[in-house]
C-alpha cells in the first residue's frame, strides 16, 4: 500500500454531474448555491476534491464559464481550499467548443477523459486529437489533468500523453467501473487497472450506480483514492436515497478509517497530487 500515494486517503465529491436529473433525486444540487453548500458539507464529511459539472436553473447541463466560475467563487467562501477539478467530459453530445471553455475558468484540475465509449444508448466521442488537444491547453494553463480510464486500452492513450509530454510523467488516474458500455465493476477490473497504469502514478477509482461503495472499499484496500457523489450514485443504501453528498462522502471515510487509512485534507492531498497550494497559485480567490 506504500506507493507515490502513501497510507492517506483522498475522497473527491461529485455533486452533480450531467446525467442524473431531480426526477431521480429531488437531492440533486443544481444551482451555484446549492452545488457550494453541498461541497461544503461534502468537505466537512472528508472530502478534499470537489469535480464539478454546472447546470442551468431549468437543469440542462452547461459549460457556461460564468456559472462555473459563480460555483468556484461561493466554493471558496464556504469550503475553503478544498481543490477544485472541473469536468472536460460535460454532457455526451456537447460541442468540443463547450467541452474546452471550463478551462477558461480558475480550475486547479480538470478531468481529460481517456477514450470513446457507449455510454448507455449514447457515444461519449474522445477522439485522440481532441484528448491531445485539451491536454495541451490544460498544459499551457498550468491545470492537472486526471484521466478518466473507462477501459483498459485507454491506459495506452495515457502513455502516448506521457510521451509526448502532454501531462505528468506520473499522472492522475481516476478509473471508472460500471458505466453501461465501460469496464465492469468487479476487483479484478480494478486489479487489471491498477496493475497496468504508469507505475508511482496515484490513483482513485469510482463506481457507478449501486457499486458505488463497493468500487470505494476496494480502492482503499488496494491504497486508491476514492470518489462518491450524486453524479455517480443517488442511493445511500438499496431503495433509500442519499439525502446529500455529504453522505456518501462520510461512508466512504468511515470505510477509509476503520481500514486503516487517514483521510487527507485539501492540503495534504495536493501535495500526493503534484498540485501546487492555493496561495502559490496567483489570482486565486483564497
Ligand atoms: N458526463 C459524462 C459523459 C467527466 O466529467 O469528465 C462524462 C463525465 C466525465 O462526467
Ligand atoms: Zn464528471
Amino acid at each position: 500500500m506504500t506507493d507515490a500515494a502513501g497510507d492517506g486517503l483522498i475522497i473527491t465529491v461529485a455533486p452533480t454531474g450531467a446525467e442524473v436529473d431531480q426526477m431521480q433525486t429531488p437531492h440533486l444540487p443544481i444551482s451555484p448555491d446549492e452545488i457550494a453548500d453541498e461541497v461544503a458539507r461534502a468537505v466537512d464529511a472528508g472530502a478534499a476534491v470537489a469535480h464539478l459539472h454546472a447546470r442551468l436553473p431549468d437543469g440542462t447541463p452547461t459549460t457556461a464559464p460564468n456559472v462555473l466560475d459563480s460555483i468556484i467563487l461561493k466554493i471558496r467562501e464556504r469550503a475553503g481550499d478544498v481543490i477544485i477539478n472541473l469536468s472536460t467530459g460535460g454532457e455526451v453530445g456537447m460541442t468540443v467548443a463547450d467541452r474546452k471553455q471550463v478551462l477558461e475558468c480558475d480550475t486547479e484540475v480538470a478531468s481529460l477523459n481517456m477514450g470513446s465509449l457507449n455510454f448507455g444508448d449514447g457515444i461519449f466521442e474522445n477522439p485522440v486529437p481532441l484528448i491531445k488537444q485539451l491536454a495541451k491547453e490544460m498544459k499551457t494553463r498550468g491545470i492537472v489533468a486526471e484521466l478518466e480510464t473507462y477501459e483498459l486500452g485507454m491506459l495506452h492513450t495515457a502513455e502516448v500523453l506521457v510521451t509526448e509530454q502532454l501531462i505528468a510523467e506520473r499522472p492522475n488516474y481516476n478509473f471508472v467501473l460500471g458505466t453501461a458500455g465501460g469496464a465492469p465493476a468487479v476487483p479484478a477490473a480494478l486489479d487489471l487497472f491498477v496493475r497496468l497504469r504508469i507505475p508511482g502514478s496515484p490513483w482513485f477509482a469510482t463506481g457507478i450506480g449501486r457499486s458505488q461503495m463497493l468500487v470505494a472499499a476496494e480502492s482503499i484496500v488496494r491504497g486508491g483514492h476514492v470518489r462518491v457523489g450524486l453524479e455517480d450514485n443517488i442511493y445511500l443504501d438499496r431503495g433509500l436515497l442519499a439525502t446529500s453528498n455529504a453522505q456518501l462522502v462520510e461512508r466512504a471515510a468511515e470505510l477509509g478509517l476503520r481500514l486503516g487509512r487517514k483521510v487527507l485534507d485539501a492540503a495534504e492531498s495536493r501535495r500526493v497530487l503534484g498540485i501546487p497550494a492555493l496561495a502559490d497559485t496567483a489570482g486565486s480567490g483564497g
